[in-house]
């Protein structure tokens, strides 16, 4: 029930009804005003996240994670950003919840329930990291609009669910298919219900990987709500908006999806790069694929303390998008020198890998961690900003933190 439009239309006579109290001074509330009873409800109470969370965005739900927050090697659901281009769609019943293949290069069009879902199909669990495009954007200048996210939407969670390759072949997959687009039951913030907030998609050979799920569980529980309850898309590795949440149609196309927020700006950055604060054409835009690689230091906290003489455990994630990160290293002297870190292998393919070392500090004093990762190709991620685009996409600048030994 969208809460605003409640009090326009039946107004003060049903907030009396559900409340079973009169409102006393009912003619003297300003037009417009939404009683505190009706207002939006805590969002961590709401989408049971920690109280470390930070709310960027309320119309729609935005919220991401601080860096010492994601020190755990799978997210849990307190500290897993949420990003919504819509409204959260509500009363959902999993129970009469249907996915409908279609587009014009499937051979059938095909509706499943949930259940047949779950019956026909091998389920399959991996850890997939999950990035949005526009994390980082708020170091980009000239500043680009949007949630103004700083390190902390991203997520590596256990997602359980069937591959969206058998379920696209199980309603025939025609020889002149390229793409799919998702196709999802969140609603447009314009209460328009003709308008798709979003319904991105992938070329075919992403949507036929292993990995790539067709999800009904995170971290072994049903998904919660804010991330896309009953069924999800995950595409590991690529811009998390690929990634669609309460899915209930998938379009098997002969053309790249044309849905919301395909082209434009949205989710693309120009092909070449161009100074800061350049008009870019569409036809000059690209639409990213693979996330570049990218590091965060999730242990310690930003500002700790440290005593002198005490070597320092540092520990973090680095991710390479459809790549393996071959190296981590840090450096405390801002970037002169570095030092390899122990690195794991990953869980799985697309999972983040984790990292540590042990520091010793030369004597007490301000310093720097800076931590930089390698993929598996040699490159590394940049010091300073990288490309500037309209959107302010793929910030995978090395992450910082500062140190005080004392
Ligand atoms: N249906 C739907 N799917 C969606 C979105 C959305 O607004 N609606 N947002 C996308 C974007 S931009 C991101 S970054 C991820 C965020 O996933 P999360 O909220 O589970 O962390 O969901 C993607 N899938
Ligand atoms: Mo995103």
């Amino acid at each position: 029930m969208d809460r605003r439009q409640f009090v326009g239309k039946s107004a003060l006579g049903v907030l009396a009804g559900t409340i079973g109290l009169d409102v006393v001074f009912s003619h003297k509330l300003p037009p417009g005003y939404v009683p505190l009873y009706l207002q939006d409800p805590d969002p961590y109470k709401l989408f049971k996240k920690d109280s470390e969370m930070v709310v960027l965005n309320d119309k729609p739900w935005n919220m991401e994670a601080q860096a010492h927050l994601l020190n755990d090697k799978i997210t849990p659901n307190k500290y897993m950003f949420i990003r919504n281009n819509g409204k959260i769609p509500e009363n959902i019943d999993a129970s009469t919840w249907t996915l409908t293949i279609d587009g014009e290069s499937a051979t059938n069009k095909k509706t499943y329930s949930l259940q047949e879902l779950k019956n026909k199909f091998k389920p399959y669990t991996y850890q997939l990291t999950l990035e949005c495009g526009g994390n980082g954007r708020s170091e980009f200048d000239p500043p680009a609009k949007g949630n103004q996210w700083t390190v902390g939407a991203v997520s590596c969670a256990n997602w359980t669910g069937v591959r969206l390759r058998d379920v696209l072949q199980d309603a025939g997959v025609q020889s002149d298919a390229v793409y799919i687009g998702y196709h999802a039951a969140d609603t447009h913030l314009s209460g328009d219900p003709n308008k798709e907030p979003i319904s991105r998609g992938v070329p075919l050979a992403k949507a036929m990987q292993d990995e790539t799920l067709l999800a009904f569980q995170m971290n072994g529980k049903d998904i919660p709500l804010a991330h896309g309850f009953p069924l999800r898309l995950v595409c590991g590795g690529w811009p998390a908006s690929a990634s669609g949440k309460w899915i209930n149609g998938i379009s098997i196309r002969n053309q790249v999806h044309d849905g919301a927020k395909m082209g434009g700006s949205s989710y693309r950055v120009p092909c070449e790069s161009v100074s800061p604060g350049t008009t870019v054409d569409d036809a000059n835009m690209c639409i990213i694929e693979s996330m570049p690689v990218k590091s965060l230091i999730t242990s310690p906290k930003s500002g700790a303390l440290i005593k002198e003489d005490q070597p320092l455990n540092i520990n973090g994630h680095a991710w390479a998008g459809e790549l393996q990160v071959a190296k981590v290293e840090y450096s405390i002297d801002f970037g002169s020198s570095w030092h390899v870190c122990h690195l794991e292998a990953a869980a799985n393919r697309l999972a983040w890998q984790h990292f540590d070392a042990q520091i010793d500090f030369p004597k007490k004093g301000y310093y720097e961690i800076w931590a930089k990762a390698t993929d598996q190709n040699g490159i590394s991620q940049p010091m300073v900003l990288p490309g500037w685009n309209p959107k302010g996409y793929l910030n995978n600048a090395c992450h910082r933190i500062a140190i005080k030994v004392v």
